[in-house]
């Protein structure tokens, strides 16, 4: 058992996937502790390595499910690339509370339970609320748009999602004048997701920002599918942001809590390691990361290497966002 766990702390440090961040005195004691908890937890039988048993999953009401595919959106109907084969995509993830190894996230997926699942909505607005996902892609109806995807990584992808506009949402809460930004949170379930049991250190639930211009911008997606069907679930199931001008940790995954707020709030990243991840994390080639360039990107599945883009090519939906001398 020991073994197993050493492994796995060797592996976390030599591999240096970019957004593990390096650990601090302070996080290493953490993580050694954690270390031992975790061989603890494996002999106890219910460790972070195997992948937990299929949950019982309600299946997605046939009425939603007819939904899918939705009618391609005229306007993000093209890309200047081909999409990323779906078996890729879906075999390269990021999303910690399952796993940090890209390749197990969907494995790892199998015990969260996606249904019933609801986003309350809360904070400075006229109608606060509980909605249901189900009902919202009922209600608001879904279109599919191609979308680049890069990760601060420096790999990217090009997938069809489908979902509605974050700004759907905002519309039915009715933000009142002052709620400048939109804070999102994922769901926060140890019993449920791998990573949240072993990865400890982290501040469980994600969660991440924008500003509300940002949130209001026709970019900013919510997600309920990819590839013509609903997602699984480690792609974010079931709806996750999607803002594709800014680098991937942005586009939250698991969404169960909006916040409508007056002050910037903290974001998962730049929390925890403020000198390598902002707010804003628009996608600029010209702004290395401090430890590696972001000038260029390589496209998982293919290889290729291209030349990165501003705003990851999304200049002119956005480049008046940050026009007066805002961040960005
Ligand atoms: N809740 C949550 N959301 C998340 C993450 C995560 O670890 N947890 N990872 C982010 C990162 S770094 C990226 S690149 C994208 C990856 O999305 P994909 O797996 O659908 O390609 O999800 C983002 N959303
Ligand atoms: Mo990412």
């Amino acid at each position: 058992m020991l073994i197993r766990s050493r492994r796995r702390w060797e592996i976390a440090e030599r591999d240096a996937t970019p957004e593990r961040v390096y650990l601090s005195s302070i996080t290493r004691r953490a993580f050694l502790g954690t270390t031992a908890a975790s061989v603890a937890v494996i002999a106890a039988g219910c460790g972070g390595d195997e992948a937990p048993p299929a949950a019982r999953q309600p299946p997605v009401p046939a009425d939603v499910l007819r939904l899918y595919p939705a009618a391609l959106s005229p306007r993000h109907a093209r890309l200047d690339r081909r999409l990323t084969a779906e078996r890729v995509a879906a075999r390269h993830n990021n999303f910690y509370e399952l796993s940090e190894d890209k390749e197990r996230v969907a494995e790892m997926g199998a015990a969260l339970v996606l249904r019933p699942w609801t986003i309350e909505v809360r904070g400075l607005c006229v109608r606060p609320g509980t909605f249901d996902v189900d009902a919202l892609c009922r209600e608001i109806g879904l279109e599919e748009r191609l979308y680049r995807h890069r990760c601060v990584e420096a790999w990217s992808m090009a997938v069809p999602w489908t979902g509605f506009a974050l700004s759907k949402l905002l519309d039915k809460v009715q933000p009142y004048g002052g709620a400048d930004y939109v804070r999102l949170v994922s769901f926060h379930r140890p019993s449920q997701a791998p990573g949240q049991r072993t990865s400890r250190w982290y501040p469980w639930p994600y969660y991440e920002a924008l500003r509300m211009d940002e949130a209001r911008n026709q970019l900013a997606f919510l997600a309920t599918g990819i590839y013509g069907h609903p997602l699984p679930v480690q792609h974010g199931a079931p709806i996750r942001l999607v803002v594709p001008w800014k680098y991937g940790f942005k586009s939250i995954k698991s969404i169960v809590r909006i916040e409508l707020v007056a002050t910037e709030p903290g974001t998962f990243w730049s929390d925890l390691a403020p000198n390598e991840y902002g707010f804003a994390a628009n996608v600029d080639p010209r702004v290395p990361h401090p430890r590696w360039s972001q000038a260029t990107e390589r496209m998982i599945g293919t290889g290729e290497r291209r030349r990165t883009l501003h705003y990851n090519g999304y200049e002119q939906e956005v480049t008046h966002l940050y026009a007066r001398s805002r961040s960005g």
